[in-house]
């Protein structure tokens, strides 16, 4: 099993992010680890505060000449911000004259966070449960995105929609039929989608997106939106129907649903096979050669939980940024009186760095669920595992089902 855990404040000293049950040998760098990094900070919308920080990992331990050891990987990303905030977020010097807040947002775990952990200034529920966090998952999960690349597995994502503005072209259903399931792989759609301010494929649909953001930000509002991750290279046999913990499309979409602000989350077709004939939906069986395969992909690559080795399709759906600049009603907690909202320097809009994320949690997932199946110590033990599963999958069916 591996694992990992984040600790950090959004304005404290950094981020730490400690990742354990990695095999020896693997490939990886600090630089690896930034170029996520930059990709997770970019995005048309984005708050003043991408301008201020620089995601950069340091990796403490575990790792020796860019090779895994075997041991836990440790890895810290410094907060620039947090020059300006030693008074407010000080360890252990508690300036009595600072303001306490005492306003929540609604939208955000201002209220709920204080409520739960009887805080006395909401400052306290703000700093962890802010997306900054991401970062450190981010970070956390390259080192699973590493692996994964050793066996040809790749994770992309592209942005669907942002304030209900979509494609015309439908690379959705391409996404799903028999035409597009080899053109849309996970490194087309990143070669293509990295290039875009917003992550959409479409340039059209990107000039519309960032008017409408501009409108967003005019009326001091924020916008959500929708966004596919796309696996593939994946083999079939990665989870199993034997534990509700172990179904790869639930633990796909916890995983999704755990980043900040995801209210949804469709595997394949989703909902929309909720409302088809089985004939619509389910995907007819072929053979290409010795590889099982299927004629469209509506499962998303899932089938009974199971990876059918087919593209894994994920589409997750984020609510608009909490904080408003045109702020809503909220109370009071010092005066238990309406009032209006406060202003947090914020997002306006961070679809695309939501699309990033998930390919981290995607990546986190699948790699959990690969070396649960292909175990090895080291990566060239892994490497023998894995070519011993594949090479035998067909030949071993064929001869299980041969009438002698
Ligand atoms: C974020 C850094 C922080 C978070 C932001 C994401 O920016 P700031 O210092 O301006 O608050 O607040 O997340 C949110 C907008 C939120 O609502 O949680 C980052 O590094 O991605």
């Amino acid at each position: 099993m591996i694992k990992f855990v984040t600790a950090g404040e959004s304005h404290g000293k950094g981020l730490i992010s400690v990742v354990s049950g990695f095999p020896s040998n693997l490939n990886i760098s600090e630089e690896y680890i930034n170029g996520q990094l930059k990709r997770r900070q970019a995005g048309y919308g984005r708050g003043l505060r991408m301008k201020i920080e620089s995601d950069k990992a340091e990796i403490i331990s575990g790792v020796r000449f860019n090779k895994t050891l075997g041991s836990p990987i440790s890895i810290f990303i410094k907060n620039n911000d947090w020059e300006n905030w030693t008074d407010i977020m000080n360890v252990s010097k508690n300036n009595s004259e600072m303001e306490k807040i005492s306003v929540p947002r609604p939208g955000h775990a201002d209220l709920v966070g204080t409520l739960k952990y009887n805080y006395d200034d909401i400052r306290n529920s703000i700093e962890r449960s802010s997306a900054r966090e991401t970062a450190a998952r981010v970070a956390a999960c390259s080192v699973a995105r590493r692996l994964l690349n050793q066996f040809g597995i790749e994770v992309g994502s592209y942005v669907e929609s942002i304030g209900g503005i979509f494609s015309k072209e439908n690379y959705t259903n391409r996404l799903f039929d028999d035409k597009g399931i080899d053109s849309l792989s996970a490194e087309k759609i990143n070669r293509q989608s990295d290039k875009s301010c917003v992550r959409v494929l479409d340039s059209l649909q990107e000039k519309k997106i960032i008017n409408k953001i501009k409108l967003a930000k005019k009326r001091g509002d924020t916008l959500g939106g929708t966004f596919f991750v796309v696996a593939t290279g994946v083999p079939v046999g990665l989870g199993s129907f034997v534990d509700y913990d172990s179904r790869l499309d639930a633990e796909l979409s916890r995983s999704i649903m755990s980043i900040q602000a995801v209210k949804g989350v469709e595997i394949g077709l989703g909902f929309e096979s909720a409302f088809k004939f089985g004939s619509e939906v389910h995907d007819e069986i072929t053979l290409k050669g010795k590889q099982f395969t299927r004629r469209t992909n509506r499962a998303g690559g899932i089938e009974g939980s199971i990876s059918t080795g087919m593209p894994i399709i994920i589409r997750g759906a984020m609510k608009p940024i909490s904080t408003l600049m045109n702020p809503l009603d909220t109370i009071d907690l010092s005066t238990m009186k309406k009032i209006e909202s406060r202003r947090e320097r914020s997002d306006f809009v961070a679809v695309p760095a939501c699309a990033v994320i998930a390919e981290s949690m995607v990546a986190w997932t699948l790699a959990n669920f690969f070396l649960q199946k292909f175990s090895g110590d080291s990566i060239e033990d892994l490497k023998d595992n894995y070519k011993n599963y594949k090479d035998k999958l067909y030949s071993r069916t064929k001869k299980n089902f041969s009438r002698k």
